[in-house]
């Protein structure tokens, strides 16, 4: 109703001003003259630039660095990440209509590929991707005049298309209308992106990517803001009771739509597809690949919002999960419950948090015999030891000792049994190679820890040895 009215209000002014004021009618984006020039501030994920609010068009300077930079995709999961400006998703860029972006992207001399950049916000042939296609070493420089406003995508269009895109090369411009957008208290920079390793999630090392489950869609990681840690811990973003938060919501894929919902919010307006069309009052909003959305809400009460795609499975264990941490006075009205923070601790192997506490607790069915200790032996390593020993033991080179047919392990067993219960560190030779790296103590029973050991001496060609808990228990006592 309230909307019905403000729209025949402002129709029959609109009408007003066109007919008694001839002069004033909008100047269309590709006539607006710019004058001055400036250089445009270019900011990191969850970061973006000051609002352009009343400033006239201008000619802008965008710089543009490419960077090829190892980092991190999860906890221990090395990834090789092309970038625009050093971070996934790219610097975001904020313009208004009708400036005049004059673009320059450098090819940083480090790195090992030709790139170019498509600016979905550019009228004009690739987007730009024709005239900026540039080598290591190299920069090009191009023009062009925003002549719509919206949140646009941009990405590298150079072949293979969909692996410079997974490997992160896609970010955001914000083209704002003639006036900017209304202000909020808090803005941020989120966008989802689809990750291919060839290891499975979780699997430890420099992961190369993996071409044909990037063709099969079949993804190990869903993040965002560019790592399963990007917008958590640290790096969650935070808001106070009673602002109002917008956030610019991009999905570089290359593959995955993004179902993008936060947990105990309503979104209160959403620019569906980051246009004009303004949405109100909606739980999940529809993020194409290659598309964005503004959300925008008011926080109402404190705890920790959850940012997640809400195909399920890619929040709890591929890594689309974010937090945006709410501080301030309570509001029983609004929501009355006990507000616990980590709620929704994640599930993941990628995610699982270490256990925390010291204390371990005993596993209450004891093995009755060798195929017992056997059976419950491979299970304990298959969750606690194969992420790094690897799942015939082989280990990874020089990063984790194997244990299969392990000299170190065979030559005695309290020092393994130590290993386990104690953790170890310092350099060590197994088979002949040196390892000189951390194993952190494991958090398992000394039943556990009996038939983890039992599992591992009877596999792989080792010694077949029986490790019993009281052999674990006279270690612990030393
Ligand atoms: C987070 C990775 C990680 C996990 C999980 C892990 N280890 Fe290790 N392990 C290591 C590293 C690294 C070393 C070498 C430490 C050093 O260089 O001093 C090692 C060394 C060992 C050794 C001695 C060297 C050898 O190859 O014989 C044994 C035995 C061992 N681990 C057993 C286990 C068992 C059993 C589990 C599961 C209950 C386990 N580890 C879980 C990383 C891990
Ligand atoms: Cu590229």
């Amino acid at each position: 109703m309230k909307t019905t009215l403000k729209l025949s209000l402002l129709a029959i002014a609109l009408t007003a001003t066109s007919c008694f004021n001839k002069e004033k009618e909008p100047v269309k984006a590709e006539d607006i003259t710019v004058s001055q020039e400036m250089v445009a501030e270019l900011t990191s994920p969850p970061h973006v630039p000051t609002p352009i609010g009343r400033r006239k068009a201008k000619k802008l300077i965008v710089n543009m660095e490419i960077l090829e930079q190892e980092g991190e995709l999860t906890s221990g999961v090395r990834y090789n990440y092309w970038t625009f400006g050093g971070s996934v998703p790219g610097s975001f860029i904020r313009a208004r209509v009708g400036d005049e972006i004059e673009f320059t992207l450098s090819n940083h001399p480090d790195n090992k590929l030709p790139h170019n950049i498509d600016l979905h916000a550019v009228t004009g042939p690739g987007g730009g991707a024709e005239s900026s296609f540039v080598a290591p070493g190299h920069e090009k420089t191009f023009s062009f005049k925003t002549l719509n406003p919206g949140l646009f995508v941009y990405h590298c269009a150079t072949a293979p298309v969909g692996m410079h895109i997974a490997n992160g090369m896609y970010g955001l411009i914000l083209v704002e209308p003639e006036g900017g957008l209304e202000p909020v208290d808090k803005e941020y920079y989120v966008m989802q992106g689809d990750f291919y390793t060839k290891g499975k999630n979780g699997e430890r090392g420099l992961q190369p990517f993996d071409m044909q489950k990037a063709v099969d869609e079949n993804a190990d990681y869903v993040v965002f803001n560019g790592s399963v840690d990007g917008l958590t811990g640290d790096n969650a973003i935070t808001a106070k009771v009673g602002e109002t938060v917008r956030l610019f919501v991009g999905n570089g894929g290359p593959n995955l739509v993004s179902s993008f919902h936060v947990i105990g919010e309503i979104f209160d307006k959403v620019y569906v597809e980051g246009g004009d069309l303004i949405n109100e009052n909606i739980q999940t909003t529809l993020i194409p690949a290659g598309g964005a959305a503004i959300v925008e809400f008011r926080v109402d009460v404190p705890g920790s919002l959850v940012l997640v795609d809400h195909s399920i499975f890619r929040a709890f264990n591929k890594g689309a999960l974010g937090i945006l941490n709410v501080e301030g006075e309570e509001d029983k009205k609004i929501y009355s419950g006990e507000i616990r923070e980590g709620i929704y601790l994640p599930e993941g192997p990628g995610i699982q948090n270490m256990p925390t506490t010291d204390e371990v607790v005993e596993s209450e069915i004891p093995a009755k015999s060798f195929e017992e200790q056997m059976k419950f032996g491979k299970q304990i390593y298959m969750q606690n030891c194969f992420a790094c020993h690897q799942s015939e033991g082989q280990g990874i080179p020089n990063a984790f000792p194997p244990l299969a047919n392990s000299d170190y392990l065979n030559a005695d067993v309290d020092r393994a049994i130590s290993a386990v219960v104690n953790g170890l560190s310092g350099e060590i030779t197994v088979n002949g190679e040196k390892y000189n790296s951390v194993m952190t103590r494991q958090m398992i029973s000394s039943e556990e820890v009996a038939n983890v050991l039992t599992y591992v001496y009877n596999s792989w060609g080792n010694s077949k040895k029986v490790v019993t808990k009281e052999m674990v228990d006279k270690v612990k006592g030393k």
